[in-house]
């Protein structure tokens, strides 16, 4: 009788039906593939994951999890969810997988509500030095309600003090260690931070969300053998829908299970769910590892040119996806050189720098990442470029024309959202 099956999102229709909200998306599509994007906790994810996300999925409530819900009709989400679960504890290894919190911050406040009640000490890396909000920030839930004592990085290496995590855990005995960062481009010694744990009987976290595509691949060691719990995003450098999830042990699989559901959430997404499913089997394939080590080989051109230009790199580089520059020496603001780099059409965020005098809405410092670049298929030549683009485009604004100009040229070759996956 003419009735069209539905199958998926069909974007003529929602032009059709509202069409503001679609130009947002055009724009959006167009933003994103009209410049250089360099933000270390971005990635294009594949076509694959956004028809899952765009999917009927999203009508079904499934509170509780697989064969024990709270709503009738729930056979087929179950499916998506026994996948997502048995296909994230084969890519990492794990005894256990939790694939429902709706993000990593999700992540983390349900970690800490299986672990620690208000009121108890737990240790993590300061934000200015390359943890999180979610590690003790005082504006974030973790700072108000746990006693939180906050390692950084030393002055002289800008490389985690071991022996300052050690005195502070023999100090005042955290029950949980966090360890893992958003701006630290080195990589972490799970072992060590196992050892310490195990030295004062505390519970290891592991805030795998920027790597944990790295580690997907093998491209840089797993925190999972280490930590008894490892929290994550699914967007960043794994490269799937937006969201989080958390690895655990097998005795930990009830305590995390029921501090997502039901302590901190109520129905998950489960059309999001389906996408992390699908993300996880597309990190098993062969391809990812050699992109989880192309990304890496990626930051290190992108740094090393940085550096060539000039601009120093804390740290003095990096083994994984990011870097951090410090621009101090060049009289320029993290700020002033995030919108520079915009004018040019480059995307990345401003970042404190350790030990940085200046708030963080200002901060010293820039943050770069190589994810999203290197899914569009760009490789060390085109990093060396970028380098030297972004040199230009913050040392001297009145270049942005002549800058974006290379940076259309670049985007003409490696298209996002045309290259494999
Ligand atoms: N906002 C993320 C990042 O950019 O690193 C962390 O939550």
């Amino acid at each position: 009788m003419g009735v069209k099956p539905y199958y998926g999102p069909d974007f003529g229709l929602l032009l059709s039906q509202d069409p503001e909200i679609a130009q947002v998306l055009l724009d959006e599509l167009d933003r994103e593939r009209g410049g250089i994007q360099l933000i270390a906790s971005e990635n294009f994810t594949s076509p694959a994951v956004l028809a899952a996300l765009g999917s009927t999925l999203t009508n079904k409530y499934a509170e509780g999890y697989p064969g024990r819900r709270y709503y009738g009709g729930c056979e087929v989400v179950d499916r998506a969810e026994r996948l997502a679960i048995e296909r994230a504890c084969a890519l990492f290894g794990a005894e256990h997988a939790n694939v429902q919190p709706h993000s990593g911050a999700s992540a983390n406040l349900a970690a800490y509500a299986a672990l620690l009640k208000p009121g108890d000490t737990m240790l993590a890396m300061a934000l200015p030095h390359g943890g999180h909000l979610t590690h003790g920030s005082k504006v974030n839930f973790s700072g108000k309600w746990f006693d939180v004592v906050s390692y950084g990085v030393r002055r002289d290496t800008e490389l985690i003090d071991y022996d300052e995590v050690r005195d502070l855990a023999l100090r005042h005995g955290p029950k949980v260690i966090v360890c893992g960062a958003t701006a630290y481009p080195r990589l972490i010694d799970y072992q060590v931070f196992r050892g310490i744990a195990d030295e004062v009987g505390a519970w290891l976290l592991a805030d795998a969300a920027h790597p944990i595509g790295l580690m997907a691949g093998g491209a840089i060691p797993s925190a999972v053998p280490y930590a008894d719990v490892v929290t994550l995003t699914t967007h960043k450098t794994l490269r799937g829908p937006r969201g989080g999830a958390i690895l655990c042990t097998g005795e930990l699989a009830g305590r995390i299970d029921r501090a997502v559901f039901p302590f901190v959430q109520g129905g998950p997404l489960m059309h999001v769910v389906a996408a992390k499913a699908v993300a996880f089997a597309e990190a098993m394939r062969p391809g990812f590892a050699g992109y989880a080590q192309r990304v890496i080989a990626n930051a290190r051109a992108l740094t090393e040119a940085l550096t060539r230009e000039g601009m120093r790199a804390v740290s003095g580089g990096t083994d994984t996806h990011l870097a951090l520059i410090d621009l101090r020496e060049l009289g320029v603001s993290g700020a002033e050189a995030e919108r520079r780099c915009a004018a040019a059409g480059i995307t990345l965020n401003r970042n404190a720098v350790p030990y940085d005098p200046e708030p963080a809405a200002i901060a010293s410092g820039i943050r770069v990442g190589t994810p999203c670049v290197t899914t569009q298929g760009m490789g060390l030549q085109d990093l060396e470029e970028i380098g030297t683009l972004v040199s230009r485009a913050v040392r001297s604004p009145g270049s942005s024309a002549e800058v974006r100009e290379r940076v259309a040229a670049l985007l003409a070759i490696h298209r996002p959202y045309l290259s494999e996956y």
